[in-house]
């Protein structure tokens, strides 16, 4: 009953190395994948990698009583500066309990309807640069989907405002984030004797964990020196500095904070951009999805930009929302995650599973499996969002925010922020795909497409009000 694991032929030294091309694991692993199928292994020097894709078989990977998160050699590179943040630390690891007690209840619902107004801040900044865009100017949208996610996050966690829209080149501190997660990834495709002659690299790398460090050593140091931290701003760093974990009675040090704030930034700016800029792509090759979301944005929000969303319009853009969903199905900005078994066992009653190897859930596979989305899953359709069609499906056949315990934190956080932002886009602009743009997805730790560029047109009350009644067709219903 041990079956063996498809892998493609490994060659000597390298294993099989050089079938990840550089810059693109992901998308290789997706290939590999549609040649070798839902499951298959990959052996690397050093390291071996199972990836899975099949919603059987990572529906066994997401039972919490056999499988925990590893912090698998991705995330152990990106350890080297989120340190044992949410994101990097073991679940055995007691800093991990703590912090993820004392900052769920800031992640809630009722906890969301907080941040709208600064959601709202930032994405004002966004909505005012476009509308002053002359008809030949062009823009760089995953560049201003990061400026408005990083802005966000640093406003609405730290009080802080990087102000990426006033300025051209990225601030310093994300150079260093993206410099760091870069070096970070480009790491794992080098031979480990390639990997030490990089001193350069390595230098590089410490310097910017230093000015990450200091940076936000500093953003502690002067909150802390500010006094009265309780009638301070209300944001994630003044929880996390008078929060108290029920379990162990004590809070968060001063380090693990400075970890946390790091993972913050890289967690919640990356991905959720990297949705934003997807979903505006899908928009424009998707005409009756476009024109839907037209029609339900007039509705909801109206004709009056003045006017700023309330938390209960943003609640009401379903359609916006299936959008984003599953704009996440088809090119989860996350993707992949890594799980360990407690003890050895089997997967799918033959497939021998230690934790000698890594084992990873491949997202983008998982969600175009045929078997759970039908014959079209290539398809970008969001009426497979719908309220029916959610309950109808397996719940782990849909993994974008990750898995249990330790699942994304940011989840509301992000798609409340998505929502807001792609319906106050389409209430203004008219989006003009004047590349003729075709889909190049470029990997860092996270996917983003590469080189996408876009004019907009402000919406004028006539298009408004035929769009209203004219151009909308019914998307097709697929069963
Ligand atoms: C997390 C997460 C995850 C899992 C991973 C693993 O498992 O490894 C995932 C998949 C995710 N996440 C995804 C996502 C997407 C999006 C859009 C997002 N995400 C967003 C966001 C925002 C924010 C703020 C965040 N995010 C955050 C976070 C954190 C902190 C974490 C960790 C948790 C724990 O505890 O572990 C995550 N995130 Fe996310």
């Amino acid at each position: 009953t041990c079956a063996e694991i498809p892998q493609p032929a490994p060659k000597p030294l390298v294993g099989n190395l050089f079938e990840l091309e550089g810059g693109q694991h992901v998308q290789s692993m997706i290939s590999l994948a549609r040649e070798y199928g839902p499951i298959f292994q990959l052996e690397f020097p050093g390291r071996q990698l199972v990836v899975v894709s099949g919603f059987d078989l990572v529906n066994e990977l997401c039972d919490e009583s056999r499988f925990d998160k590893k912090v698998w050699a991705p995330l152990q590179k990106v350890r080297s500066f989120a340190g044992n943040g949410l994101f990097t630390a073991d679940t055995v690891d007691p800093d991990w309990h703590k912090a993820h007690n004392i900052l769920l209840p800031n992640f809630s619902l009722k906890a969301m309807q907080g941040y709208l107004p600064m959601m709202v801040d930032i994405a004002e900044q966004l909505m005012a640069k476009w509308e002053r865009m002359n008809a030949d100017d062009e823009i760089d949208v995953p560049g201003d989907m990061t400026r408005l996610t990083l802005d966000t996050i640093g406003l609405c966690g730290f009080d802080y405002r990087f102000n990426s829209f006033y300025r051209e080149d990225m601030h310093p501190f994300v150079r260093s984030i993206v410099r760091a997660l870069g070096e970070s990834m480009d790491s794992l495709g080098r031979l480990p004797l390639q990997d030490k002659l990089m001193v350069h690299k390595h230098k590089q790398l410490q310097a910017d964990i230093d000015f990450m460090n200091n940076t936000v050593d500093r953003v502690i140091r002067e909150r802390k020196a500010a006094g009265d931290i309780a009638s301070g701003p209300k944001d994630l760093l003044s929880y996390m500095l008078t929060g108290v974990d029920k379990g162990s009675g004590t809070g968060l040090d001063d380090v693990n904070i400075r970890y946390q704030i790091i993972t913050f930034l890289i967690a919640g700016h990356e991905t959720t951009s990297g949705l934003l800029s997807f979903a505006l792509y899908f928009l424009l090759h998707h005409p009756e999805a476009l024109a839907r979301a037209y029609e339900e944005v007039d509705r909801v929000l109206g004709a009056d930009t003045r006017q700023m969303p309330t938390f209960a319009q943003v609640n009401r853009l379903k359609y916006v929302s299936q959008i984003l969903k599953e704009t996440l199905r088809l090119w989860p900005t996350a993707p992949m995650f890594s799980v360990y078994p407690y003890a050895d066992t089997t997967l799918g009653g033959k497939y021998q599973v230690t934790n000698e190897k890594d084992w990873a859930v491949l997202l983008p596979m998982l969600h175009r499996d045929k078997s759970v989305w039908g014959e079209d899953a290539e398809e970008f359709n969001p009426d497979r969002f719908s309220v029916e069609a959610e309950q109808a499906r397996p719940a782990n056949a849909y993994k974008p925010f990750g898995n249990g315990q330790r699942a994304c934190i940011g989840r509301q956080f992000a798609m409340q922020e998505a929502t807001l932002v792609l319906g106050m886009i389409l209430q203004r602009f008219q989006l003009i795909d004047h590349t003729n743009y075709q889909l190049k997805v470029k990997e860092t730790l996270t996917l983003k497409p590469d080189n996408f560029k876009l004019r907009v047109r402000s919406r004028t009350d006539a298009e408004r009000h035929s769009t209203a009644i004219g151009q909308v067709k019914p998307v097709e219903v697929i069963t």
